[in-house]
């Protein structure tokens, strides 16, 4: 089991944490973005995704899944439960406490933005991915590009020269730890090079969603965001995953 982190950034003396995670995994990538903001000591136990769980981790989390937490003996699961929770216990830039309206207003603001991202558009991410022709993949990016214009681009109100993070934060915030994981995919792996997505996907958001890439490019350059991140061995991963299934015509 690998060690990561060295100090809690609240004063207050450091939980004992465990988190159970795959690096190539997008919604326990969420965990650790949280973890590393939050500067919380952890141990890492990596999950092999492509055998059967041990009966030990379906006492864990009985639905297999990763991400999972053991929290001072507590066992939390579900990325935005563990993210939420994490953010919660130790107060930081990520999110304010929910005390006040003023505050509750914005905690909403910020599940909202995150939430409109998973609904809206990473549905055509994943699409797009999955399309097996030239032109499936470009309608899934043109797919993906009206979601993003139509349900996003409207959500960057914020001045962002005060800082470029949601709210005009200077510092990665709850928003950013919930999505950044698939901005990272959808900046990365859309590249033509990795031939997973269609080449239009990063020249539309370009032309069309300039606050979005703006907001995206930021992102993808914080430590908090990349310091377990892959991506040539993602790329080769989600290649293989998807030829596997088109094989098996599950696709
Ligand atoms: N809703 C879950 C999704 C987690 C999830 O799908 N994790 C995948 C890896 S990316 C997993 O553990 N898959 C194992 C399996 O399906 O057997 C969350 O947000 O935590």
């Amino acid at each position: 089991m690998a060690t990561n982190g060295t100090h809690a950034t609240n004063g207050t003396s450091s939980p004992d944490i465990i988190l159970y995670t795959n690096h190539g995994c997008p919604w326990a990538h969420r965990a650790h973005i949280v973890i590393k903001e939050l500067g919380l000591p952890y141990k890492e136990e990596i999950i092999d995704l492509d055998r059967p769980r041990d009966p030990w981790y379906l006492k864990v989390n009985p639905r297999g899944l990763v991400p999972s937490i053991r929290y001072n003996g507590e066992i939390i699961t579900e990325s935005l439960v563990v993210s939420q929770f994490l953010a919660d216990a130790h107060q930081s830039h990520l999110i304010p406490p929910s005390t006040g309206a003023e505050n509750a207003l914005y905690r909403a603001r910020v599940n909202f933005f995150a939430d409109t991202f998973i609904t809206k558009a990473l549905p055509h991410i994943f699409g797009g991915w999955r399309a097996q022709t030239d032109s499936e993949k470009d309608e899934a990016a043109e797919s993906l590009v009206s979601a993003v214009v139509k349900e996003i681009e409207p959500l960057f109100t914020w001045d962002a020269k005060k800082g470029p993070f949601f709210g005009g934060s200077e510092k990665v915030t709850l928003a950013e730890a919930l999505t950044g994981p698939f901005v990272l995919r959808l900046l990365g792996l859309s590249k033509p090079e990795y031939g997973i997505a269609s080449p239009k996907v990063l020249p539309l958001l370009h032309e069309k969603a300039p606050k979005f890439i703006a907001w995206a490019s930021k992102v993808v350059e914080e430590p908090s965001v990349t310091y377990i991140w892959d991506e040539k061995k993602v790329a080769e991963r989600s290649k293989a995953r998807f030829a596997k299934l088109a094989a098996e015509k599950k696709l």
